[in-house]
């Protein structure tokens, strides 16, 4: 190799290597200048796990020990125990993810998911409930994932609706159970699809298996649904690197553990291969890994140049990415690197006064609200 070539190949391993890092390359981000993160809930919030903004502007968090906290104005926080069912709070398992139904202006519906069970016999579950008059009644739950495991975390757990008013649920491997993820008889290791009866819906891809959307996924906790396209995006957590961007399609093999970057965390290699044939490739690997929690797809107006843009918190990294997922290579850049503290970031929303909310993760966590100056 002559010495152009070897530069040139050096400049180009160097690019790859910062362009995995995601968020290497944009040190330097004057825009924050104009940018204000200010801390609108008290440092009193317990594990909690999900944030969705009500019609009146208050917001409702799930705390992971099974209680909903409701943000507001005065008093700051009231906290409200949830009667769930055999609620299994250990290890990374607890009250979850929270979502309004479609219909929520009229029937106060909402949908939880949370882990049941015990140590040696749990699942994910999904509930409904009614929230009216600032408490909750009508909790039913609706679906549960099987089989049962015996691990307390990789529990998945990501709600989204569709524009047909369906339902998508993450459902996470189970950490000792990776081989489940390609086995369609086991919905470990999947997104399911389910009517908020909790039946499946007569058009999902598999008539064997009718709860199944894709499958071949390891700890899926991120997904948007782009509601002019329709496109479907998730992301998971590898285990050493290999967290991945995933375009999610119905009956999907999304590859996992038998196509993956990442490595045991004991260093051995998972598997041999990085692709395989009729599994899908992600559209982003981060290698190593940034530990991807929570996404949403940016349409709002206060920040045009996030526009379309994939925004994702981390707990490992403890920074927030947005990925521009139509550029060619798909650009992921840091964001917010100098007004926010460097901490696990848990949740992330949209606000109706077009903030962007950013929950913190742990014991002691707070939301953060960043607009413009
Ligand atoms: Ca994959």
């Amino acid at each position: 190799m002559n010495n152009d070539k070897s530069i040139r190949m050096y400049r180009l391993i160097v690019f790859i290597l910062l362009w995995s890092l995601c968020g290497a390359v944009d040190a330097q981000q004057p825009g924050d200048l104009y940018l204000q993160a200010k801390r609108i809930a008290p440092n009193t919030l317990q594990s909690p796990w999900a944030l969705v903004q009500l019609p009146d502007e208050r917001w409702l968090i799930t705390e992971r020990a099974g209680n909903l906290v409701l943000l507001g104005d005065e008093p700051r926080i009231k906290r409200i125990p949830l009667s769930l069912p055999t609620l299994y709070h250990a290890g990374q398992g607890g009250l979850l993810d929270i979502a309004l139904a479609q219909d929520f202006a009229l029937s106060g519906r909402i949908l939880l998911t949370f882990s049941q069970g015990t140590a040696d016999k749990n699942h994910l579950s999904v509930a409904t409930a009614v929230f009216k008059n600032d408490t909750i009644s009508n909790l039913n739950v609706i679906f549960s994932v099987t089989p049962d495991k015996d691990t307390p975390v990789h529990f998945g757990g990501r709600l989204a609706v569709m524009n047909d008013g369906t339902w998508l649920v993450t459902s996470g491997d189970g950490f000792d159970f990776r081989e489940e993820a390609q086995k369609r008889s086991s919905q470990l290791g999947k997104i399911l699809r389910i009517r908020e009866d909790g039946q499946a819906p007569l058009d999902n891809p598999f008539v064997d298996t009718p709860y199944i959307y894709s499958y071949g996924h390891r700890n899926p906790q991120g997904l948007v649904i782009d509601d002019v396209s329709g496109d479907i995006y998730a992301h998971e957590h590898g285990p050493d690197g290999g967290d991945e961007i995933n375009l999610i399609q119905p009956g999907g093999n999304y590859g996992w553990p038998v196509a993956t970057y990442g490595l045991d965390y004991s260093g051995a290699r998972i598997s041999p291969f990085t692709a395989y044939d009729g599994m899908i490739a992600p559209l982003l690997n981060w290698t190593p890994s940034v530990a991807p929690s929570s996404m949403i797809l940016y349409d709002g107006t206060l920040f045009p140049m996030l526009k379309n843009q994939l925004l994702i918190t981390t707990l490992k990294a403890q920074k927030l990415i947005a990925v521009d997922i139509h550029a060619k290579p798909v650009h992921c850049r840091e964001i917010f690197a100098t007004i926010m503290q460097k901490t696990r970031l848990r949740d992330i929303a949209v606000g109706n006064d077009g903030a962007i909310y950013i929950l913190t993760d742990g014991e002691n966590a707070t939301v953060f609200r960043i607009v413009p100056l």
